[in-house]
């Protein structure tokens, strides 16, 4: 893409409306424009930026052998009346009444919607276990929006359903999920550490919520400071027992203020980390508490009705952006790690207009392209400075730049964003550097 043609309105001024460093990068970058209070549009850095997290969210699901649907927005208000969440679930659910004076509401999560599909779909026992998720646009209306994207009242969620036949089987789901969350966010470049949480409007007894660590993060916790070096297995057979990776994950304490457990916390001394973090996934197991109001019902191995053990698997795909950005920028701007980020290369022409930068940049820019590299390529007629400053603020992992007294001699610069480091090439090699 060259950025004389991209639609990427930048923003000298620091927007003074945006409280944390995520939000006022991603206004200054021009990834998203508010659209109204908590709701936003993407624009085409951003969106870049979200398709990637949603790849590698999508990739994990289905390595975990969970199937992808894609369910409406607009839900009828007799499902959530069956499961009793229509009242429970208060100002934050948008109603609305459709031409009919039929009650619908914009979904803030799909529990009634899936399990009114599988039990319509589902009938013996011998069609367990099952797992879909969706990825897909929620509301709720937030009596505080902040923070950009990472409290909106529009988002974008990964949610997933698993149905089981026992506790046991259930478990193993629930394990499931966890252990592919540990691996989803490893895959974005973020420490995410499951603790213990309450499960809220969702309901059930066992529930984690994903964490990073971050100044600006509106939770409170408390962990073990040794979760924060562990491994994440880079191996899994999904097929197999998963509870010893659990287990290690879950036998150190770590939980959010609502789940502060004093005598775990004192017991463990001077490892225990008290910050704040924020909460990029979160799994319940909830039994049956769906499939008992709403009669979701398998014919068990002894012919007997059996009600669905179920749990939901939510990661926030739109808030990771934000996340993504907590944890990794610096005074300049951004700082992508290369699986997200919207470009993998800068390509700066320091000289446009300059017949031979601009040959030798574009020649590169096709080489690159006829690659598969994903390249920004700034060929605006500006002096420098500002291509520096934005090529910094925006982040991409590397840049490569070409101004006239290397490439007397063939040379180009190519500067890793997140070390600084720069490096002198031959013009000539570059294709092959960032190739496959
Ligand atoms: C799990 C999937 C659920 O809704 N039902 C289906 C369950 N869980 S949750 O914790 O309420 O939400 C899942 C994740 O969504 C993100 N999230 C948000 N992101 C941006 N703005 C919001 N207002 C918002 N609310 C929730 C979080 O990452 C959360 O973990």
């Amino acid at each position: 893409m060259r950025l004389s043609r991209f639609f990427m309105p930048t923003l000298k001024e620091t927007p003074s409306e945006a409280q944390i460093v995520s939000h006022r990068l991603m206004l200054r970058a021009g990834m998203i424009r508010q659209a109204s209070a908590g709701i936003y549009s993407w624009l085409p850095l951003g969106y870049r930026v979200l398709k990637k997290i949603e790849r590698i969210v999508r990739e994990e699901q289905d390595i975990a052998g969970s199937q992808e649907v894609l369910m409406p927005t607009i839900q009828s208000a007799d499902l959530w009346r069956e499961s009793e969440r229509y009242d429970a679930y208060g100002p934050e659910m948008l109603r609305i009444t459709d031409r009919h004076d039929r009650e619908m509401l914009y979904g803030p999560t799909a529990e009634e919607q899936i399990t009114d599909i599988f039990r319509g779909s589902i009938r013996s026992y011998k069609d367990l276990p099952q797992m879909l998720y969706q990825i897909h646009w929620k509301f709720r209306d937030e009596i505080r929006p902040r923070f950009g994207i990472m409290r909106g009242r529009e988002f974008l969620m990964k949610d997933g359903y698993s149905f089981d036949l026992t506790k046991d089987d259930a478990r193993r789901s629930y394990n499931r999920m966890f252990v592919s969350y540990l691996r989803t966010f490893q895959r974005m470049g973020l420490k995410a550490v499951p603790m213990q949480a309450e499960s809220g409007p969702i309901g059930g007894d066992m529930s984690h919520e994903f964490i990073i660590l971050a100044d600006t993060g509106e939770t409170k916790v408390q962990c073990h400071k040794d979760l924060l070096g562990f491994d994440v297995p880079d191996d899994v057979d999904y097929q197999g027992d998963l509870q010893p990776v659990v287990d290690k994950w879950t036998s150190l304490y770590a939980a959010t203020d609502e789940k502060y457990d004093e005598v775990r916390a004192a017991q463990i001394g001077d490892a225990l980390v008290t910050a704040r973090g924020i909460e990029v996934g979160h799994i319940f197991y909830f039994g049956t508490k769906y499939s008992q109001s709403m009669n979701a019902v398998v014919n068990g191995p002894d012919g007997e009705g059996v009600p669905l053990e179920m749990g939901s698997y939510g990661i926030g795909v739109s808030r990771l952006v934000g996340g993504i950005i907590e944890s990794s920028h610096d005074e300049n701007g951004i700082i992508w790690p290369e699986s997200v980020a919207p470009f993998t290369v800068g390509l700066i022409n320091l000289k446009s207009g300059d017949d031979a930068c601009d040959t030798a940049c574009d020649d590169l820019y096709s080489q690159l392209r006829k690659a598969g590299v994903e390249v920004l390529y700034d060929d605006r007629a500006l002096r420098a400075g500002p291509k520096f400053a934005d090529m910094d603020l925006i982040g991409l992992p590397w840049q490569v730049v070409i101004g006239p007294r290397g490439l007397a001699n063939g040379i180009a610069e190519v500067k890793n964003r997140k070390t600084g480091e720069k490096e002198e090439m031959p013009v000539t090699g570059i294709a092959d550097r960032f190739a496959g």
